[in-house]
């Protein structure tokens, strides 16, 4: 474990969780009653005018400064999100498709959904990431809610374990997603690192890894990305996920998996997909958070589903009765549409086999980006190695640019990243290989 990383997740946790409330004031005298109260504030005065100015958030944020570049050649390398060739964001054929059915469905209804979701969403998500012939599936040990996308996933099963679980550390890779560590320090959960990237191979850091997990309390949450890691864009090799899936099984740690990106890393879905599948084909129990932001193009549907899988039936019987008690006082009960979306295309072979081949298609020109980026360093000569370029996976290369390279190439040529060095692949094209290359040139060449 880093100490230094460790400190810096207390002093995280210090500004994320709310400050005890003022103390109340004493019995109010009649000077105290002659004070203008909150209500009798003038309107140039606010009740609120204390609230300090927040930050913006380090990966959103990137968006909106981008937005106010008035620059013709500015470039948004910041979120993780799809782009076209044309550089547009992309509305998948097959949803369109499933959408006007929808439409054309005059029986449709607005009612709620239950707290749990679609059913049928549920079901047909958990044999999406598990695998129709999951021996967990089989035997009903896996309870499955509709949740608000991935974050809301991990959310949702953060507040479960803080209430249910009785270890209540979760260790979280280190880098990982920004977003994490607030999701579950703010779930209830104390949140730690294990190692997992070295800077110096720009690959796995195995050994720091199993050393770290090794020295973990028995029982201990262990976030994995089951593929694609954001960031760094490494993962681990099936043998070394099935060191990581010994040991954690040996030491009764609990893997909480991220699904991000199933089928962006290798265009397939059920390879995306083998490292949560080794976990549940020991029979052993996890939780499992589900996006279908990136691989469906769904972003602003906001929808994704939790799973966990339960050593029995009548556990996850009794889980889903405590997932539905999270959620209804948080936001009662999910949206329809974009479940309904995901249904229609899982339901529908024609329909789920477009959308694999659509998938396919924004995975390879992920994967073509990337030779593409490393071929224009190459011809530049750009000082340095850049072949973990074209080894990362996923819809991210973690560049190894520091934040002065950064800033000086959002300066001087409008590209807009992550402060870390991180560089959605996913929203570059053949056009705007060559300006990225050229800015990636002149901040390593001047800014050593
Ligand atoms: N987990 C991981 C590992 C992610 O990278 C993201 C998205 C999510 C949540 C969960 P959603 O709630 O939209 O389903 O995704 N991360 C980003 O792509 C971006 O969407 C990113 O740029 O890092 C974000 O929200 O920050």
């Amino acid at each position: 474990m880093h100490p230094s990383a460790d400190r810096r997740l207390s002093t995280l946790q210090r500004h994320l969780l709310p400050s005890s409330p003022p103390t109340s004031p004493a019995t109010a005298t009649s000077a105290d009653s002659l004070q203008p109260s909150p209500t009798m504030a003038s309107s140039s005065s606010s009740v609120f005018a204390a609230v300090p100015q927040g930050p913006e958030d380090p990966i959103l944020g990137v968006t909106v400064a981008f937005n106010k570049d008035p620059s013709p050649v500015k470039v948004n390398l910041g979120v993780g999100a799809y782009r076209t060739e044309e550089g547009k964001p992309l509305v998948l054929n097959v949803v369109k498709r499933a959408e006007a059915l929808l439409l054309h469905n005059q029986s449709r209804i607005k009612e709620y959904l239950p707290i749990t979701g679609l059913a049928d969403f549920n079901k047909l998500s958990a044999k999406l990431i598990f695998g129709a012939d999951s021996p967990a599936i089989q035997d009903n040990r896996v309870a499955t809610v509709q949740c608000l996308s991935g974050t809301g996933s991990l959310r949702v099963g953060g507040e479960f374990l803080a209430r249910h679980y009785h270890e209540r550390t979760i260790y979280i890779p280190n880098p990982t997603w920004g977003n994490h560590p607030k999701i579950f320090t703010l779930a209830g959960l104390t949140v730690r690192t294990y190692r997992y990237y070295d800077p110096a191979t720009r690959g796995l850091d195995f050994q720091g890894l199993l050393e770290d997990l090794s020295s973990a309390p028995s029982g201990a949450i262990i976030l994995l990305h089951a593929c694609a890691h954001n960031p760094t864009g490494v993962d681990p090799t099936v043998d070394q996920w099935e060191q990581i899936r010994q040991l954690m099984r040996s030491k009764a740690l609990l893997p909480f998996f991220d699904s991000a990106y199933q089928g962006f890393a290798s265009g397939s879905l059920d390879k995306d997909a083998q490292s949560v599948r080794m976990f549940v084909a020991d029979g052993g129990e996890l939780l499992m958070a589900q996006s279908y932001a990136k691989n469906m193009g769904l972003y602003g549907e906001r929808v994704g589903a939790l799973s966990i899988v339960c050593g029995s039936s009548d556990v996850a019987v009794k889980v889903e009765s405590q997932l539905k008690l999270v959620i209804r006082p948080m936001y009662s009960n999910p949206p329809l549409h974009g479940a309904s979306i995901v249904a229609t295309i899982l339901n529908d072979r024609g329909m789920f086999d477009e959308w694999t081949k659509e998938l396919k298609g924004m995975a390879d020109r992920i994967i073509s980006m990337r030779q593409q980026l490393f071929d224009a360093l190459k011809t530049r000569g750009t000082p340095g190695d850049w072949s973990h370029i074209i080894k990362q996976i996923g819809m991210f290369t973690f560049t190894g640019l520091n934040s002065d390279q950064v800033a000086f190439m959002r300066q001087e040529f409008h590209i807009y990243m992550t402060s870390d060095g991180r560089i959605s692949m996913a929203g570059l094209s053949s056009r705007t290989v060559p300006h990225l290359a050229d800015a990636i040139d002149a901040a390593v060449t001047k800014l050593k």
